[in-house]
């Protein structure tokens, strides 16, 4: 078999979609997912200009040796554009592989660990009543496991969202470009307790509750939360404090026995390394379209399978549907699975990207179509043409730039 044509199909319908389509001389043909939320078109430009042509006419049966020549073979090895860009071939490689097996794709990994995939929902409000309200309905809706998020007495929005509304006039509305959000880490940090202590008591204990913080925080500043949450148990907090510096976990451990999840913009096992090896984690973030496809992922979750850290692939709507459902796969077989992350699509986003995954209340599963059951409608794609889009910026009340 050989690959004859690879087509990078951009697309927006609701929001800005990267997919990877390699073709075969044998009819058979593999998609990928390749989106970097706000930087799509870096990764469609990587794609077509260095790396579409050194895969035509080669065999697309060898995975791992196009994986360790686009990742070694480039010297640049690392990063969101490159990984991504690996990810999207990677992903269509398998679904290849799995359609020429004639198998559903998880079978090909080692076969079903379980018969369900347990996934989050997300619900936010701007008020305590208003997140009690938005967790109720995804309770009623079948979700066990929702993250609550909440906006900030005396602050606009809800952080960590990324929505525009009511920015209608502003600079960043009329141009296109990204929002501009403000941020108090005193305002916060006594809010949130009191969040959770309302969740409890309305929603009750036999609901999985989690928490975002979105990268915000400083190691001390976690701990304090980490302790503050620990009388409402949650499944986990997540994000607390950038991770460039590893290292910085080793405090939040040291105070609080709230698990931690970290990882969504991991893009190699380089990045969780030290992080699992310290045992300083709970949860492992990484997703399929940007740690290298079901390549970098499975390598990813065996290691941190040795050291009892349980997976729980990012999967917001900026994750396509295909994506999802290489993650879906990967979910059902991995042995040390822990969640998985589904927060819905647009109606416009099913229908771009028909799919074999499906959701039954609280849980996934991702079919039994051969492949990893997931297609791009391109006729439909081409009626949702790429918007420039950027997720925000954060500043914090003085005007300095802070993590968003
Ligand atoms: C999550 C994430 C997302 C990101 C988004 C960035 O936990 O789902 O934090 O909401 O902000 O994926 O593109
Ligand atoms: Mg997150």
């Amino acid at each position: 078999m050989k690959i004859t044509e690879i087509r990078v199909i951009v697309s927006s319908p609701g929001r800005n979609f990267v997919t990877v389509k390699v073709i075969t001389d044998e009819g058979l043909y593999g998609i990928g997912d390749a989106t970097v939320n706000g930087r799509e078109l870096a990764v469609v430009s990587y794609l077509e200009e260095h790396v579409i042509p050194c895969l035509i006419g080669r065999d697309p049966m060898q995975i791992e040796d196009i994986w360790q020549y686009l990742y070694r073979g480039c010297y640049w090895r690392r990063g969101p554009i490159t990984m991504a860009a690996i990810s999207g071939i990677d992903i269509a490689l398998w679904d290849i592989k799995a359609k020429a097996a004639n198998m559903p794709l998880y079978q090909l990994l080692g076969g079903a660990s379980r018969s369900k995939i347990m996934c989050y929902a997300h619900a936010q409000g701007r008020s305590i009543d208003e997140v009690v309200e938005a967790v109720m309905a995804k309770k009623e809706d079948g979700y066990v496991a929702i993250r609550a998020q909440s906006g900030v007495p005396g602050f606009e929005g809800i952080y960590g969202i990324g929505s525009s509304k009511g920015e209608k006039n502003s600079r960043a509305r009329i141009k296109n470009l990204p929002k501009e959000e403000v941020w108090s880490t005193e305002k916060y940090l006594p809010h949130i307790p009191k969040v959770f202590e309302k969740l409890r008591d309305v929603v009750g204990w036999d609901t999985h509750l989690l928490h975002d913080a979105h990268h915000r925080l400083t190691s001390i500043e976690a701990a304090r939360l980490g302790k503050d949450l620990e009388p409402y148990r949650l499944f986990w907090l997540e994000d607390p404090v950038p991770a460039e510096n590893p290292e910085n976990y080793r405090l939040i451990r040291k105070h609080t026995t709230t698990p931690i999840a970290l990882g969504e913009i991991f893009n190699t096992i380089w990045d969780a390394r030290q992080l699992m090896e310290e045992q300083l984690i709970d949860y492992i973030r990484t997703t399929s379209v940007h740690a290298g496809g079901v390549t970098g992922l499975r390598r990813i979750f065996d290691f941190a399978s040795v050291y009892g850290i349980r997976t729980a692939c990012h999967g917001p709507s900026d994750v396509s549907p295909v994506a999802m459902g290489a993650n879906l796969h990967i979910d059902l077989w991995v042995p040390n699975f822990g969640i998985q992350e589904f927060s819905g699509y647009r109606e416009a986003t099913h229908e771009v990207f028909p799919h074999a995954w499906s959701r039954d209340g609280g849980y996934l599963h991702p079919g039994e179509a051969i492949g990893h059951g997931v297609d791009i409608d391109e006729d439909l794609a081409a009626k949702y043409p790429y918007k420039r889009g950027y997720l925000p910026v954060n500043r914090l009340q003085d005007g300095t730039l802070w993590h968003w």
